[in-house]
């Protein structure tokens, strides 16, 4: 059994029901069980400024999948849900990243875990830090140490 961490985002539509719909779908993905989820956060877009607030949140998934089956059936619930690739960091329904996968590190055309840009954002760090305060990112140090260089980015945690 492996512990994977998801970042999901939304920020067309009806985020919230996307975000918990996505929940949903995720606790149905086969040898898998959701075993937790954080709260869901309200950030500022990264990258290509001119697109809608983001909601934002972090799931905890223990799963016998491996990794690159467990992307499939993220990026399955994606499509499901409506998303459309249009061009990078552009406004979407539905994304959800695999952002680690145990102590795994694995670099392979379509899959990077530990999700390559995930130490730099806030939208990533502060949930995943909810669900474990002490968890370290393979390969780039401490969660919370690395939170700390992300304090310029707007997050506001909602009910
Ligand atoms: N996702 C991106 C790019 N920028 N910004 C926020 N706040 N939240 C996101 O989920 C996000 C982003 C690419 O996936
Ligand atoms: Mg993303
Ligand atoms: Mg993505």
């Amino acid at each position: 059994m492996n512990r994977a961490y998801v970042g999901l985002g939304a920020n067309l539509g009806e985020p919230r029901r996307q975000l918990t719909e996505a929940l949903t779908a995720m606790s149905g993905l086969p040898e898998t069980r959701l075993a937790g989820h954080s709260s869901f956060y309200r950030t500022a877009p990264v990258g290509h400024a001119d697109q809608p607030e983001f909601l934002n949140a972090v799931a905890a998934l223990d799963t016998r999948l491996a990794p690159g089956v467990l992307l499939e059936g993220l990026q399955g619930i994606e499509r499901r849900h409506g998303r459309e690739r249009s061009f990078p960091n552009a406004p979407r329904t539905l994304d959800l990243d695999l952002l680690l996968f145990g102590e795994e590190q694995i670099a392979r055309p379509g899959l990077t875990v530990p999700h390559p840009r995930m130490q730099e954002r806030a939208f990533v760090l502060q949930p995943l830090l909810e669900l474990d305060p002490e968890i370290s990112i393979p390969g780039k140090g401490k969660a919370s140490t690395l939170l700390c260089a992300c304090a310029s980015q707007k997050i506001e945690r909602i009910d």
